[in-house]
């Protein structure tokens, strides 16, 4: 399964710097619907905003990000939301590692099996794609960076890097979904359940 995925990773760093695409908190007072600015990336920067392990709870749902059962998930396997559990019992522990290459991009890692959550194949994708977990790539050649951008509640939009931030991590639905909810990348809204709070 790891083969099936084809790895571009020519991608210079210089090139990785000048084309990232934002950082959350200078994006909050951008229109919903507008693309993030790019400010240039910070150097020295690698690593610091690292945070974690957090459970990711959604405002609307009253959820959390989960994997199904209690125990590690599975390459390709599905990332659900469920009833909060911050505990090691469980695991809906993430880990917010920063990749370093601009203001809090991240790999979003699952504490107890390693690895992050991913969308197929490795460029941008289409709405409503499934999300699911695969071995952590750590680049902008995959698809699994991910930026928050604090929105007028106090919540975040957690926004996927490769498809330009348009996407959002989403619950399948429109606010309707409960626990073993399948979660998604959706055209990021503030009227679907697109806000979260890593804590
Ligand atoms: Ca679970
Ligand atoms: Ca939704």
């Amino acid at each position: 399964m790891f083969q099936s995925k084809v790895r571009r990773l020519s991608m210079s760093l210089v090139c990785l710097v000048t084309s990232v695409f934002a950082f959350a908190g200078v994006a909050s007072a951008a229109p919903d619907d507008t693309k993030p600015a790019r400010p240039k990336a910070r150097e020295g920067s690698i690593g610091t905003l690292s945070f974690g392990p957090v459970v990711i709870w959604n405002a609307t749902t009253g959820k959390c990000v989960d994997i199904p059962g209690y125990g590690n998930g599975t390459v390709n396997g599905p990332v659900n939301q469920y009833t909060c559990d911050n505990s090691t019992a469980d695991n809906q522990r993430f880990i917010f590692d920063d990749l370093g290459i601009g203001d809090g991009f991240y790999n979003i890692r699952n504490e107890k099996d390693g690895l992050c959550l991913d969308v197929p194949n490795y460029g941008s994708v289409g709405s409503g794609t499934l999300v699911s977990e695969y071995h952590c790539d750590y680049s902008t050649a995959d698809n699994q960076l991910y930026y928050l951008e604090v929105r007028p509640s106090g919540y975040y939009w957690i926004r996927n890097v490769a498809s330009d931030g348009d996407l959002c991590l989403d619950v399948a639905g429109f606010g309707t979904g409960g626990n073993d909810a399948r979660l998604t990348l959706y055209t990021c809204s503030d009227t679907d359940d697109h806000l979260w709070l890593p804590y």
